[in-house]
């Protein structure tokens, strides 16, 4: 955990509400500032800066980040309609929190290409 992290203190428990879901590896919960109707955060409850610091070792968890935000889209009702999982990496892509966060974003139609 990393003591000036927001994400690491929402996964902790310190701050925001319930979380849509949550085990001992990763938590998901809603967006502060939504973008769609549904727009979830899927998280590692391990604190990984970005995508560019994320190591082989972390390849499993990776991918719980993926099979975990599918099964919530299925909950909330998203699967056949479809949604969108948008991993921003770096500044130029418009990440402001530096600790590795899936958005899950559905109930809308999605444009392409992204702005
Ligand atoms: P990104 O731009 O990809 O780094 O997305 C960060 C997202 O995190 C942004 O959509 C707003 C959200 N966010 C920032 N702070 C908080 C918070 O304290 N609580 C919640 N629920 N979401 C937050």
């Amino acid at each position: 955990m990393s003591n000036d992290c927001i994400f690491c203190k929402i996964a902790a428990g310190e701050i925001g509400g319930p979380p849509v879901y949550q085990d001992e590896e990763v938590t998901a919960f809603r967006d502060i500032n939504p973008q769609a109707p549904h727009h979830i955060l899927v998280i590692p409850n391990e604190h990984i800066s970005s995508l560019n610091e994320a190591a082989d070792g972390h390849q499993a968890l990776l991918g719980k980040l993926l099979l975990t935000a599918a099964k919530i889209a299925a909950d909330q009702g998203l699967a056949e309609t479809g949604y969108r999982l948008v991993l921003n990496t770096g500044p130029q892509a418009g990440q402001t929190v530096f600790h590795i966060h899936l958005h899950l974003l559905g109930g809308r139609r999605m444009a392409w290409p992204p702005g």
